[in-house]
């Protein structure tokens, strides 16, 4: 299958609130490169460079101040003098929840984030421009009758909501790929997310809505990042009620537990007669994966290629997260050549 990749990833790079501490982020831009030296040493298939899309497609998954924030933020918090990462310091939580945008960068930071994950430097919102692009690139390629592309996005975008950033995520690359989907026509999209966390960006997104059905396969947030959002009863509302779906898994989850959770999840998917499938590939469900604590093997994520071929959709894959950077090459690519297999 086609890979759609930008060099632009590279302009975005920082550092990350762990175990009490500023450190380098996990997501690193090593990760993209790995994946797509794999690409091409397996000779998956052509690699293209993202197009240029207009801003009106970020704005059909997220609300038009969250994007004017994302594309001035450096430039507001240069101007108060400092040269280091942006970082959030305060959080509207419960009871500080309001809905008016502060004035000023710190609070606008804080408005616009669910964790410190998040840093905004110099380069940042060009890379996650180009990320989005990434994933509109191989999107139209899907709708333009291949079975399946592969968004090669770095930034990741599961994280992102409607209105926040955070887990490494700033727009949500897989939500843009959807409403783009509907924009061009589709009736009905279903979006799946493997990766290790909760893809509660996309959940957000979609939470009110049956156009784009939402199924996620994660660690149990009771024990696991993003820890607030990904239970089971979280089903959707209002017009959504019934299209969001969620399996939380347990610590040290192999691939018979996944597969059945993967099964009931693409059994869903199927009744929900979608026209095209999203898939939220991480492969931080790796057995060695520093930051997760599933135990799927490398030939694992293969067979998880050939089970999403099976529902016979056309596809299209969305980096997300990945931090083993060794494996994170294999891992995914063991997913696409899974997907191939069946489809060629
Ligand atoms: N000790 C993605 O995979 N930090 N984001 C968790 C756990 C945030 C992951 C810290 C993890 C975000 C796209
Ligand atoms: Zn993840």
């Amino acid at each position: 299958m086609i890979t759609v990749f930008s060099s632009n990833h590279r302009l975005h790079y920082g550092t990350e609130l762990k175990d009490g501490a500023i450190k380098p982020s996990f997501e690193n831009p090593q990760r993209a490169d790995t994946v797509l030296a794999r690409v091409r040493s397996e000779k998956l298939g052509d690699v293209i460079s993202e197009q240029d899309f207009d801003r009106s497609n970020y704005v059909a998954a997220h609300s038009e101040r969250y994007v004017t924030f994302l594309e001035n933020a450096w430039q507001e918090w240069t101007a108060t003098g400092k040269t280091h990462d942006a970082l959030p310091l305060v959080w509207p939580v419960r009871d500080l929840a309001i809905q008016q945008e502060p004035k000023f960068i710190d609070g606008k930071l804080g408005f616009y984030a669910m964790d410190a994950g998040a840093p905004i430097s110099k380069g940042t919102w060009e890379a996650v421009r180009s990320s989005a692009n990434v994933a509109l690139t191989g999107v139209e390629r899907v709708i333009e009758g291949a079975h399946g592309a592969f968004a090669l996005c770095r930034p990741p975008g599961h994280h992102a909501a409607r209105e926040y950033m955070g887990g490494y995520c700033y727009l949500n690359n897989a939500a843009i790929a959807a409403e783009r989907c509907l924009r061009r026509g589709a009736k009905k999209v279903a979006i799946l997310d493997v990766d290790f966390h909760h893809g509660n960006g996309t959940q957000n997104i979609f939470y009110d809505r049956s156009d784009v059905f939402f199924a996620s396969i994660h660690g149990d947030p009771a024990i696991s990042y993003p820890y607030f959002s990904g239970f089971v009863n979280e089903q959707g509302t209002g017009n959504g009620s019934g299209f969001n779906a969620n399996y939380p898994l347990p610590r040290g989850t192999q691939w018979p537990q996944y597969e059945s959770a993967l099964m009931a999840a693409i059994k869903r998917i199927q009744a929900q007669r979608s026209e095209f499938l999203i898939i939220s590939l991480g492969v931080d469900t790796f057995e060695h994966d520093p930051i997760s604590h599933f135990r799927l093997t490398s030939n694992d994520f293969i067979q998880l290629g050939e089970a999403i071929a099976k529902a016979g959709i056309p596809t299209l894959f969305v980096m997300e997260g990945g931090y083993m950077v060794d494996e994170i090459g294999i891992n995914a690519v063991n997913t696409l050549q899974g997907f191939d297999s069946l489809t060629r």
